[in-house]
């Protein structure tokens, strides 16, 4: 395929809940989409970099100059035989990977519409629908997490994440537990422990985790192996899990059991394809991810996400949870906590053109 145009995109969501986490409170979603256009059809991905490093290092900002000096200026009229090469076409820079799965990822989805097939069938994955979860935020106190538990499990959604935070852990979910003896539960600290507080953490060995997500250092894999060692509970790697090589080191170490993949933080869909192999290779389940995108990136995370280890529920909840109105025409609903996969070509989704136009803070035009 070969890269024609390039356009960069940037609009700005209303919440409809506030998504309060260790790192604070979100009310509202900045969206970079990158569209490349080549042979006719066009392949958009979503950046999932924030305003602020607070998730980890990227930045909207950063991300969105990258790709205006470095990336596009090396993709732009030239053609690649597969997402691949196009991927070893940035592969000689360091980090800032999700500016590079933005490119990566829109390729993809340009690759797979030239073929005529939907991207999870391109990648290697068959399944028609996906199991989903759903991340809670944190709430105001203890009864108000157990309904907003309760209703999304009467929705069907097949795991709950509760975020927690030091202080906000074994009070909120002592109380799901005893309220919902039987729903796969999960919690998220978003890197908000020290190992000096295993004492704590391993007060939730009591509660039937299925996994405990990235409580220790961002960017650390060691005192995560000494946690897990101290703790019954499997811990699961999201922000320290940024390649395959890091996956591999994580699983070998034992620094957690569980692999969280996104394919943005990971530098696109190969990588995330390979950490998915090296997981499989350890015996070790994964599930996608979520960065409260939109459409775009929620496509994108559906088709990975029937690739066969994802055998834990994903993040990929429906769409009309987050948003008054997508960026995409189609409606990205789960039933009983399965998610269809959109079945058209690529991501099976389209751009509301109408929609973006009346809210872009950005739009942009690059060519060859
Ligand atoms: O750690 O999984 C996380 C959102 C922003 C940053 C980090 C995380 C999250 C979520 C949101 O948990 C999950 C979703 O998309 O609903
Ligand atoms: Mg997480």
């Amino acid at each position: 395929f070969r890269v024609e145009a390039a356009e960069i995109l940037l609009v700005r969501l209303p919440l409809k809940f506030r998504f309060e986490t260790s790192f604070g409170v979100q009310t509202e979603k900045l969206v970079p989409l990158l569209v490349l256009h080549g042979d006719g059809v066009q392949g958009v991905s979503e950046g999932t970099m924030e305003a602020a490093p607070m998730y980890r290092e990227e930045t909207i900002a950063g991300a969105l100059s990258l790709l205006r000096e470095v990336f596009l200026p090396r993709v732009l009229g030239r053609t690649f035989a597969n997402p691949e090469a196009l991927e070893a076409a940035l592969g000689g820079f360091r980090g800032n990977r999700m500016a590079r799965a933005m490119v990566e990822m829109a390729a993809w989805d340009l690759w797979a519409r030239t073929l005529g097939v939907p991207l999870g069938t391109l990648l290697g994955g068959h399944k028609r629908e996906v199991e989903v979860g759903v991340s809670l935020g944190i709430q105001p106190d203890e009864a108000a997490t157990v309904d907003v538990v309760r209703r999304h499990v009467e929705q069907g959604y097949r795991r709950i994440k509760l975020k927690i935070k030091p202080g906000w852990d074994v009070g909120p979910v002592r109380a799901v537990r005893e309220a919902f003896p039987d729903i796969r539960l999960t919690v998220d600290a978003n890197s908000a422990y020290t190992l000096a507080d295993s004492g704590r953490l391993a007060a939730l060995d009591a509660y039937d985790l299925t996994y405990i997500e990235q409580p220790l250092a961002w960017d650390d894999l060691v005192d995560h192996a000494e946690l897990q060692r101290r703790l019954r509970t499997p811990l699961c790697l999201d922000e320290s899990v940024a390649s395959a090589q890091d996956a591999r080191k994580g699983l070998a170490l034992g620094a957690g059991r569980v692999i969280n993949i996104k394919v943005a933080r990971v530098g696109g869909h190969a990588e995330a394809r390979r950490v998915h192999d090296v997981a499989q290779a350890f015996g070790a389940p994964v599930w996608c991810g979520g960065m409260l995108e939109s459409g775009v990136g929620r496509a994108h995370n559906i088709h990975l996400s029937t690739l066969p280890d994802f055998t834990l529920p994903g993040d990929t909840s429906s769409a009309s949870r987050y948003w008054e109105t997508d960026v995409v025409n189609e409606a990205l609903e789960a039933t009983d906590g399965l998610m269809p996969v959109p079945q058209g070509p690529g991501i099976g989704v389209t751009l509301n053109r109408d929609f973006i136009a009346g809210r872009a803070e950005l739009d942009e035009e690059y060519r060859a």
